[in-house]
């Protein structure tokens, strides 16, 4: 008699123990999940650039406006077989030049890693029906059309 109670007192605190590591278990996949996401908000504050592809056909550069924060930097890439360019319009017209890539081959790429809060209509050298658009805004936010 006393053998069957001591063993449902055992089989009581294992149910107890399994429920413990049950929690443990828990609680430490909880934790897991919060420092993911921790990270997972890091990763969302250090900008990434913003890219824009640079095409043959139109739209050259896509996408070809682009309404950008201060501090995120902006890449082009040129996946085409011919010569481009990044020219900020300033370069040509004599104001001030904020940005020109010169010659960018094949398979090239171009970032402004910063640029201060205003419009910069930009083109192709080579191409000027090539055209593109940065609408540079006083934040980290940024969108694309
Ligand atoms: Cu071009």
């Amino acid at each position: 008699m006393s053998v069957t109670k001591h063993e449902i007192h055992n089989k009581g605190t294992m149910r107890e123990q399994t429920l413990l590591a049950q929690q443990l278990i828990r609680g430490g996949l909880v934790l897991l999940m919060v420092v993911m996401f921790l990270m997972g908000s890091f990763a969302v504050a250090a900008p990434s650039a913003l890219r824009i592809t640079i095409g043959t056909f139109a739209p050259y550069y896509s996408p070809t406006l682009v309404h950008i924060g201060t501090g995120t930097p902006i890449s082009w890439d040129n996946p085409t077989a011919d010569l481009h360019s990044i020219t900020h319009d300033g370069c040509k017209t004599g104001e001030r030049c904020a940005f020109d890539s010169g010659p960018l081959g094949p398979n090239g790429t171009f970032t402004v890693p910063h640029l201060t809060p205003g419009s910069y209509s930009y083109h192709c050298s080579f191409h000027p029906i090539m055209r593109g658009v940065l609408v540079v805004v006083p934040s980290g936010s940024s969108s694309e059309t």
